[in-house]
C-alpha cells in the first residue's frame, strides 16, 4: 500500500491508497496522523503497517486519488536522511570525470564497504511540489534521482522516491568538500508517498525515470533500473546501522542511476520529475539558496 502525508487547513493527516480506494486514516483515529505513528502502532502490536491500516478502513473517510496528489506533503519526517554513493556504474564514471582524484571513486565502486554519508535533517528536506535548492556558491548542480529506503528503528518499512540534489563543482574541486556539496538548505526531496514492502515486491527491479523541464522545454529525459545497482538495499542498510545508534525514523537514499550530460546544470525555475515504479512521481521546482 502507499502512504501519503496530507496537509490540511486544520491539521495534517495520514492517508493510504490500497490500489483501489484511498482512506484518511486520521479520520478513524485522531492519534494516528503520521507514517511514524503507524509504524509505532505496528511495532507495539507486533504486526505490519499494512495490517494496522486495514484495521482502520471501515472507520475511515474515503478520499479521491486527486486529493492525495494535491495535498501530498513530505511523506515522513525522518530524524535523519543518509545516502549511499557510487552504487551505479554511471555515477562512478561521472565522479571520476569531475574529480582530480578519480581513484577514490573506483575503489569505493569496487569495494565491499559502500560509501554512506549523512545527507539531511528534516529542516533541509522538502516534500513533493516544494522547491529543491541549488547553492549560490556552486556553478554546477544536478538532481540525483534515487530509490529511498524508509527505516523504522533500523528496519525496512517502506520505499520512497528521493532526490539527492548535489553540487558537482564543489565535490569535483576536492572530495573532502563532499559535505558542502551535499548538505545545505533544500538539498533533499522525498515523496510523494511511502510504498510498503508488500507493494514494492523487489526493490532491485524497479524502473525509474527523470525529466527536467525549463520553460516548457525538456532538457533531460532518462531512465534506468535499480537492477543496475551494484549493492543490495540490505547491504546498504547493514552498513548504515552498523555501530551506529540509528534514530527512530530514517531514510537511506541508494545512489543515483541517472546523470545528465556534463554541460547541464540546474537553474532556478527548472522542474524536476522523478518517477519510480510502484511508488510514484516526485515533482519539485528549483530555487537558489
Ligand atoms: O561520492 C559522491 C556521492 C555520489 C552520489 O551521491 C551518488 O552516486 O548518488
Ligand atoms: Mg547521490
Amino acid at each position: 500500500m502507499q502512504y501519503y502525508t496530507l496537509t490540511g487547513a486544520k491539521r495534517q493527516a495520514i492517508a493510504v491508497h490500497d490500489g483501489e480506494t484511498a482512506y484518511d486514516l486520521t479520520s478513524a483515529v485522531d492519534a494516528i496522523e503520521s507514517f511514524r505513528d503507524l509504524a509505532h502502532a505496528a511495532h507495539i502490536a507486533d504486526t505490519t503497517i499494512d495490517d494496522i491500516a486495514r484495521s482502520l478502513f471501515d472507520r475511515a473517510t474515503e478520499l479521491s486519488v486527486d486529493e492525495l496528489q494535491e495535498r501530498a506533503a513530505c511523506p515522513t519526517t525522518p530524524n535523519e536522511v543518509w545516502a549511499a554513493g557510487v552504487t551505479y556504474h554511471i555515477s562512478e564514471k561521472a565522479r571520476e570525470a569531475e574529480s582530480g582524484m578519480p581513484d577514490v571513486y573506483l575503489d569505493v565502486y569496487e569495494g565491499e564497504r559502500p560509501e554512506i554519508f549523512f545527507k539531511a535533517t528534516p529542516s533541509r528536506t522538502v516534500g513533493p511540489n516544494d522547491a529543491i535548492g541549488v547553492r549560490e556558491d556552486s556553478s554546477w548542480d544536478v538532481p540525483e534521482p534515487e530509490l529511498g529506503i524508509v527505516l523504522y528503528r533500523g528496519n525496512i518499512v517502506g520505499y520512497t522516491v528521493g532526490n539527492d540534489v548535489s553540487s558537482r563543482s564543489i565535490e569535483g574541486e576536492n572530495p573532502l568538500y563532499l559535505p558542502q556539496a551535499k548538505i545545505y538548505d533544500r538539498c533533499c526531496a522525498i515523496g510523494p508517498c511511502i510504498a510498503t514492502p508488500d507493494t514494492v515486491e523487489d526493490p532491485h527491479e524497479l524502473e525509474m525515470q527523470m525529466t527536467i523541464m525549463r520553460d516548457e522545454e525538456i532538457l533531460f529525459e532518462g531512465s534506468a533500473s535499480t537492477s543496475e545497482m551494484v549493492k543490495t538495499c540490505e547491504d546498504l542498510v547493514s552498513y548504515y546501522t552498523r555501530h551506529n545508534a540509528v534514530p527512530e525514523m530514517a531514510v537511506l537514499l541508494t545512489g543515483t542511476a541517472l546523470v545528465p550530460d556534463d554541460s547541464f546544470s540546474l537553474q532556478p525555475g527548472d522542474n524536476v520529475d522523478i518517477t519510480i515504479e510502484d511508488i510514484g512521481t516526485l515533482q519539485n521546482s528549483v530555487t537558489l539558496v
